[in-house]
């Protein structure tokens, strides 16, 4: 839910990266961290375990323009993507105004990926809410290792509602602000239709 602050004439609007463990959630932030200007971020703060898994989530603040005369400051967020920590991913996808789902290219991961959107829908419902009514988009990540799944059969997998998807290699930034702005535009237009 975004929550709009007349009097600072700011807009604040949650997205949330998900998808299976070691799909490159972190890294998406981590590349992006590295490269806004230090007066448009806020710090990345991470809550990892020894081996950087994401430990509960990793949190950016960041800010992206304005719309009519509004700061629009967008927090994001990786949810950890181990199966067993799904209380905490519920926890994180609360308010969520746009999703990206990173799913790992790897053949070996296929499984792994459409559990996640699975989780991700039935976490969905819990709030009430679907995946075709909020902003969402997909990112097929680790595009540059050599096992990967057809990009075509990853869309018909993952994706048959066609929604935006953007190819990615988050460990070199490749794909990783094209995958941020499509989404950050869809959250755009859904506030837009608001005000
Ligand atoms: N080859 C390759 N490796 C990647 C890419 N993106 C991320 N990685 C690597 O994949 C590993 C896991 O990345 P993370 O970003 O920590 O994954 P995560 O999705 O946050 O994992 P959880 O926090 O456990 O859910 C790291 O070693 C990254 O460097 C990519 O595009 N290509
Ligand atoms: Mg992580």
């Amino acid at each position: 839910m975004s929550f709009i602050n007349y009097a600072a004439r700011e807009i604040n609007c949650k997205l949330v990266y998900y998808g299976p463990g070691l799909c490159g959630k972190t890294t998406n932030l981590q590349h992006i961290y590295s490269k806004v200007e230090p007066s448009t971020k806020g710090k990345l703060i991470s809550l990892a375990t020894e081996t950087e898994r994401t430990l509960f989530f990793d949190f950016l603040p960041l800010e992206l323009g304005s719309i009519r005369g509004f700061k629009t400051r967008f927090h994001l967020y990786t949810v950890p993507g181990q199966v067993f920590y799904d209380a905490s991913r519920k926890l994180i996808l609360r308010g969520a105004d746009g999703v990206i789902l990173v799913a790992d290219s790897q053949i070996e991961r296929v499984e792994a990926n459409i559990e996640s959107l699975e989780n991700l829908e039935a976490n969905l419902a819990e709030q009430s809410l679907k995946l075709d009514r909020l902003p969402f988009v997909l990112q097929y990540n680790k595009r540059d290792l050599p096992n990967v799944v057809p990009v075509e059969e990853l869309q018909t997998l993952l994706n048959p509602n066609g929604v935006p998807w953007f190819e990615a290699c988050a460990k070199k930034g490749t794909g990783v602000f094209e995958t941020l702005k499509g989404v950050a535009k869809l959250v755009l237009n859904e506030l837009k239709k608001k005000t």
